[in-house]
């Protein structure tokens, strides 16, 4: 359908046609990246799910390959559900799923490559003894599923999570396992947290505290710390959390309970949902992915014959100066698709104005921007007692003294289409100041069928720092990563005046009373190639 194709991305990750969700698997096998995630072959909303398949060089070019895993066994006829990747240090590749069994049963299924030869590994083979875990006791048949990557222990046996719950408790339970074919349960949890419901796509992880490398999954000691993450069915968020997991006693312990898992940080505060990270051993890093959906209505998914993006693959480290959260950074790749750059150096704009950001396009863009507040302003603004947050907030057209101030992005030129994303600064009655990176949606799009959100959150910024923001504009998607990726938001949004070359880029300042200097990089994105299977020839 024409008329709906400017939604489509043009450097994400997307299949040619049809609904996908969660990512699967992913890892660096054979000198390719191999990324799996969850499709459906029929139709472009949710059901019979199976495992896609494409493998890239560089993250960002695409090969889309055969169906990996179709629902053709009793134990999986209902769906190949999320699963994740184990390379082993003798070359095996282990690839652990949920099935949906005929009768709807959660269960988890072993499946490797036929041919480790191939390193587009592109038939898999189901373990003939599968399934290789059912459900507890006093877990439900249908709270038992998405396996993560093992990691291996001191005893020589290799460890998985599994989300579940237990009423409304969210938990993940632990199982060891020494040929991924029979498996214990480990007494106790790695983790429950009380209110939070079903944990889906639970991901555990190392993160160095000294280095700026990743580590591979099964690292741990001295210098090191987990991050928890759970994807919570109950509001479609993921949360993690960052603390110490100890094999000894195979629990993970949140560093402060105020904000453990569900109830405390999130990784995005947009549209971002079942991600999962894997260890590039090619670059050493660590990355994540996401899934993107859609947030119109179901009807014009169908129209458009298409929904789902993945995100752009984001690097994930601890962040050593702040000691509280991860960072969250689009992998370094990327930049091969900038071309034409634009400069605009220190852009001082006064209070509720708007600037005009002259471009050739404006729909698929890599954009840098670092603001600074005049010093008096700062040094003026009185303390506030209501506490702001991004989504109660009137979004961008509710001013405050040092506040919003950012860039509306694919906005035509009447601007009655725009979606800003921007920095708000309080003073709370502790007297400190409080920064907010949000986006709103409210004017993103004229179309009536389109959930339209006012979100983000607060975003740690140390002493000298200039407020900082990226962003990956591509159509009907914008990721916006503030002080180095400390926040994250992502957002799908449906213009239909702003497309093409009638989308725009503004900078603006809403403030009250402080005028903003802005320096501001653009580049026009190229498009990926992202190849379907059949035109390629090797
Ligand atoms: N999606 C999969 C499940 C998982 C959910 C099914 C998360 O395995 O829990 O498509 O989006």
């Amino acid at each position: 359908n024409t008329m709906l194709s400017w939604q489509r991305t043009g450097y994400h990750f997307q299949p040619e046609k049809n609904w996908m969700n969660d990512p699967n698997g992913p890892m660096f096998y054979g000198g390719w990246y191999h990324f799996f995630y969850q499709y459906n072959p029929d139709a472009a909303v949710w059901g019979n799910i199976v495992w896609g398949h494409a493998v890239s060089k560089d993250l960002i070019e695409w090969l889309h390959l055969p169906l990996a895993m179709v629902a053709d066994h009793w134990y999986d006829t209902n769906g190949v559900w999320t699963g994740s990747a184990t390379l082993l240090s003798d070359g095996q590749v282990i690839m652990l799923y949920t099935g949906a069994t005929n009768e709807s049963v959660q269960v988890q299924n072993l499946a490797y490559p036929a041919d480790l030869s191939d390193p587009l590994l592109v038939d898999w083979v189901k373990y003939p003894g599968n399934p290789v875990l059912v459900p507890p006791p006093g877990i439900d048949d249908r709270d038992f599923r998405d396996p993560t990557t093992a990691w291996y222990g001191p005893d020589g046996k290799w460890r998985i999570a599994i989300g579940s719950k237990v009423n409304k408790t969210g938990i993940s339970l632990v199982y060891d396992t020494e040929d991924f074919k029979k498996y214990e349960l480990i007494e106790g949890v790695l983790h429950a947290v009380p209110g939070t419901g079903m944990w889906e796509c639970v991901d555990l992880f190392p993160v160095s505290l000294k280095e700026d490398n990743g580590l591979d999954t099964s690292f741990n000691g001295p210098g090191v710390k987990h991050v928890l993450k759970a994807s919570l069915d109950d509001d479609k968020n993921d949360y993690y959390a960052i603390g110490t997991y100890s094999l000894e006693s195979g629990n993970w312990t949140p560093d402060n309970p105020n904000l453990d898992v569900g109830i405390g940080l999130r990784y995005d505060y947009g549209k971002f949902y079942a991600s999962k990270t894997f260890y590039d051993q090619n670059k050493q890093r660590r990355i994540l992915w996401g899934w993107i959906g859609e947030t119109d209505g179901e009807s014009a998914d169908i129209k458009k014959g298409w929904a789902s993006v993945q995100s752009i693959p984001r690097t994930v480290v601890f962040d050593k100066k702040t000691g509280t959260n991860i960072l969250q950074w689009p992998v370094e790749e990327i930049k091969s698709l900038r071309k034409s750059c634009k400069k605009f150096d220190k852009l001082e704009v006064g209070p509720g104005s708007v600037v005009t950001l002259e471009l050739e396009k404006a729909t698929q863009m890599d954009i840098t921007a670092e603001f600074e507040i005049d010093k008096e302003a700062l040094k003026r603004i009185g303390e506030s007692d209501m506490e702001y947050s991004c989504s109660t907030s009137g979004g961008s057209a509710q001013r405050g003294e040092l506040g919003p101030f950012g860039l509306l992005l694919l906005a035509d030129e009447g601007r009655c289409e725009q979606t800003p994303v921007y920095f708000y600064v309080a003073k709370g009655t502790d007297g400190q100041l409080k920064t907010f990176f949000c986006t709103d949606e409210s004017r993103s799009s004229l179309a009536n069928d389109v959930d339209k959100r006012i979100f983000g959150s607060t975003v740690p910024v140390i002493k000298g720092e200039k407020l900082s923001m990226r962003i990956l504009v591509d159509h009907s998607i914008i990721e916006s990563f503030a002080q180095g990726g400390r926040t994250c938001i992502t957002s799908r949004v449906y213009p239909t005046k702003a497309i093409y070359g009638a989308a725009h880029l503004y900078l603006f300042n809403n403030a009250t009373s402080a005028n903003i200097t802005a320096s501001i990089q653009t580049w026009a994105m190229k498009s990926a190639y992202i190849r379907p299977y059949s035109s390629h020839a090797f």
